[in-house]
């Protein structure tokens, strides 16, 4: 199989997210004056037809198509820190759509679809970078998980498959694939489709893009309470004062055991951090997205030249999104197990996200029994790749009343049915 990088960036255009040429020479000059906000602040006003709250690509998402598909304009998105603060910004920016179950592939799968336009939709390039997804296997069973993952992406008409060492090591030349190694490599699950995109400009694209149909982004502003009554959603009490609506979609990471609280919504999730770290810049060297479950660890390469490093998440509930010792030293072990000559690269720096982990790697989507309180929530350590297709999902469901059936597989009520979406082999890395 060939290498294929598709680098997706929208239509050449003389104009960059909205600037003339000249224009973006100007600012990068300090001589612009009128360079213009990319989104509003506004007062926030008593009622609104929907709340969401958070701002990360989830909830931009979701406030963007529902402005833009089905008109509802009068939203406000409620963020207590920063758009992008949170998990949006915490990711390692990796998209892929090579699941396990036929539920997982066609709903990521859609997302990867909405990812390969959305420079042109949004107008704002997001540097989707199409290069190609490996996801090693170093034992007998992995190797035959990948290979059950190969034939489910297949016949949704997914391009996955497996690959022997010797196409791994001409798609990813740093790799060891030599026999006596301590963890060697017998295949790999290989993706074309899968790939990289800048996480930072798909939050500041679906900002603007729903700031221009209207929609309210207010930052620093949180949730304090939601009350109801009789069964409905009647009011949002938050830092910056009260909000009449009728309908809260919770789209935090995190956070949304808190926020679900609030009305008495209870979803089996606990909270665990991620850590990642990055590398100083260098020349490019490493195309694909390299994953190894088994040693917990992903590797990719910037536009920048950065590597950035990744794991599973920490192996204790908890809050904090601190980086720490432990981990540095344990994933610098595993990257240069598989990847020997990168001893020398320095480490520039860490941080830490939190994954709100459901007990089938699968997420929450839907309704709840509370009338006007909706969820998108249970987003462990995929929700970056997902943030469009839930976005798109959840406005049709708000604005239709029905669930689309893409994420109809996804309800909270699964736990109850005994209907569970099992994605623990191909979440992340091994967990
Ligand atoms: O599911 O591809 C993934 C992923 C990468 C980093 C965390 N999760």
């Amino acid at each position: 199989m060939r290498s294929r990088a598709r680098h997706t960036i929208g239509r050449p255009a003389r104009k960059i997210a909205g600037f003339s040429a000249a224009a973006l020479v100007r600012h990068g000059l300090g001589e612009a004056t009128d360079w213009p906000r990319v989104w509003r602040a506004h007062e926030l006003e008593r009622s609104y037809d929907v709340v969401i709250v958070g701002g990360g690509i989830h909830g931009l998402a979701a406030a963007y198509y529902l402005a833009s598909r089905h008109g509802i304009t009068n939203v406000a998105v409620l963020e207590k820190g920063y758009l992008g603060g949170g998990g949006s910004g915490r990711n390692t920016a990796i998209a892929r759509s090579n699941y396990l179950t036929p539920e997982g592939v066609a709903f990521y799968d859609r997302s990867l679809k909405l990812y390969e336009n959305l420079s042109a939709e949004l107008n704002f390039n997001i540097m989707f970078s199409q290069r190609g997804h490996m996801t090693l296997a170093h034992n007998d069973s992995s190797l035959r998980t990948m290979r059950w993952r190969a034939e489910v992406n297949k016949l949704q008409g997914i391009e996955s498959e497996v690959i022997g060492p010797e196409e791994i090591k001409r798609l990813a030349p740093p790799i060891d694939v030599s026999a006596d190694t301590r963890f060697p490599i017998l295949g790999a699950l290989y993706h074309p489709p899968g790939g990289i995109i800048r996480h930072d400009a798909v939050v500041w694209g679906y900002a603007r893009g729903a700031d221009r149909y209207g929609v309210q982004l207010h930052q620093q502003t949180e949730v304090l309470g939601i009350e109801t009554s009789g069964g409905q959603v009647q009011k949002v009490r938050t830092s910056r004062g009260d909000i009449a609506t009728k309908t809260v979609l919770n789209c935090t990471a995190g956070w949304s055991s808190l926020i679900n609280d609030m009305v008495g919504v209870r979803a089996p999730i606990t909270t665990s951090p991620l850590q990642a770290a990055v590398t100083e810049p260098v020349k490019p060297f490493l195309d694909a997205v390299v994953v190894s479950g088994s040693l917990h660890v992903y590797v990719s390469q910037t536009a920048r030249g950065e590597l950035v490093f990744g794991a599973s998440v920490d192996p204790f509930a908890q809050y904090s999104m601190r980086g720490s010792l432990d981990f540095i030293e344990g994933l610098a072990g595993n990257v240069l197990t598989l990847m020997p000559g990168l001893s020398k690269m320095r480490l520039l720096r860490q941080w830490g996200g939190l994954c709100d982990m459901t007990p089938d790697y699968s997420p929450l989507m839907g309704t709840t029994d509370v009338d006007g309180f909706l969820v998108d929530i249970g987003w462990g350590t995929y929700g970056f790749k997902a943030g469009p297709v839930s976005g798109e999902q959840m406005a049709e469901l708000i604005a239709t009343g029905r669930t689309p059936a893409l994420i109809e597989p996804f309800g909270i009520g699964r736990f109850l049915a005994g209907r569970l979406v099992g994605e623990k082999g191909a979440a992340s890395v091994g967990h």
